[in-house]
């Protein structure tokens, strides 16, 4: 019989099985101790398309059970490594507009992530009830360019059910897992989807960094006809995979400023670049350039 994981905690997979039964298995040792190589077809350069992963399986994963142990991953429709999920249709990049504070820069931190995966995001900012309404025209504002650059973004108070309805139906027939910075407010929103789920959720104290209701683990729970994925927030984000070539691919909308030069990175000093004049002309949002200058900077520390 087949089924899908949807959690994973020490080596025990619950696995909702296709009869609507879920049972916790291992998964046999042979396979889990295997290594192959996955190629991305979607990918340009082959030396970014070939990643060597260990195939054992993962939350999202179709598996094959037999003898209540799991013999058999089916083929993926992709593999995310954060979060680390399979099967994917969308990421519900989950962002507080306060506490933690709103930063742009990490949410351009995120999307170069999430673009680099090749999975479709829509953004959700949450914690509006804690904004004045000037400051959350504000936030609006500056968003519409994000939407400019095709991203759906949704505003959302799980205290207040603002936006909840919003979110359902962006979710309805799909695997979607939730992301975002620790404390962002995922598991509240579970609990908003799905009123009588309770999930944990996190006291944020600054004092003493984690709470202790932070999410440990990704879980897979059942709704209209799709899926949806809590997974444990991250405190901080790393440019994974990603090279200074790639990253300005990634900044979509610098293809659009046609940089009459060859192989330019766009650095703030270069005279007659393209892209930093359309981000002095406003064409290019200041902060988005700010936060490309930032990336590739430490990219390129990096390699000193
Ligand atoms: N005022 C307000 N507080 C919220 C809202 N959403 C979440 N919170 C609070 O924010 C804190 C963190 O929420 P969580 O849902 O635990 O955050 P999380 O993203 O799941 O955090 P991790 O599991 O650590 O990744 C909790 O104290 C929530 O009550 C909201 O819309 N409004
Ligand atoms: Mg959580
Ligand atoms: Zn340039």
């Amino acid at each position: 019989m087949k089924g899908r994981i949807i959690n994973l905690v020490g080596g025990v997979y619950k696995v909702l099985k296709e009869d609507g039964n879920t049972i916790s298995i291992k998964a046999r040792g042979r396979l889990r101790a295997e290594k192959r190589l996955e190629v991305n077809e979607k990918s340009k350069s082959t030396k970014a398309s070939i990643q060597t992963v260990k195939n054992s399986p993962k939350v999202g994963d179709i598996v094959l059970i037999e003898n209540e142990m799991i013999s058999k991953i089916m083929d993926r429709k992709n593999s995310l490594i954060r979060p680390d999920i399979a099967n994917v249709d969308q990421i519900l990049l989950v962002f507080a507009s306060k506490e933690p504070d709103f930063s742009f820069y990490l949410l351009d931190l995120f999307l170069v992530n999430i673009l680099k995966q090749k999975i479709d995001a829509v953004i959700v900012i949450t914690k509006i009830d804690k904004l004045s309404d000037l400051e959350l025209k504000d936030l609006k504002d500056k968003m519409t360019y994000y939407e400019k650059l095709g991203f759906k973004v949704i505003y959302v108070s799980s205290k207040n059910n603002i936006g909840i309805d919003l979110v359902s139906k962006a979710l309805e027939n799909k695997i979607t897992v939730l992301s975002g910075q620790t404390g962002a407010g995922k598991s509240t929103l579970i609990n908003a989807l799905i009123p009588d789920f309770n999930l944990q959720t996190q006291e944020i104290s600054y004092a003493l960094g984690r709470g202790k209701h932070t999410t440990r683990e990704t879980n897979l729970y059942l709704y209209k006809g799709g899926f949806i994925g809590d997974t444990p927030g991250f405190s901080k984000l790393d440019l994974l995979g990603i090279d200074e070539e790639s990253l300005k691919d990634l900044f979509i909308e610098f293809k659009g400023c046609n940089c009459r030069f060859k192989d330019c990175n766009h650095k703030e000093n270069i005279l007659g670049c393209g892209v930093k004049e359309a981000a002095l002309n406003g064409d290019i949002l200041k902060s988005r350039y700010d936060s490309y200058l930032k990336m590739l900077n430490e990219l390129l520390r990096r390699k000193k």
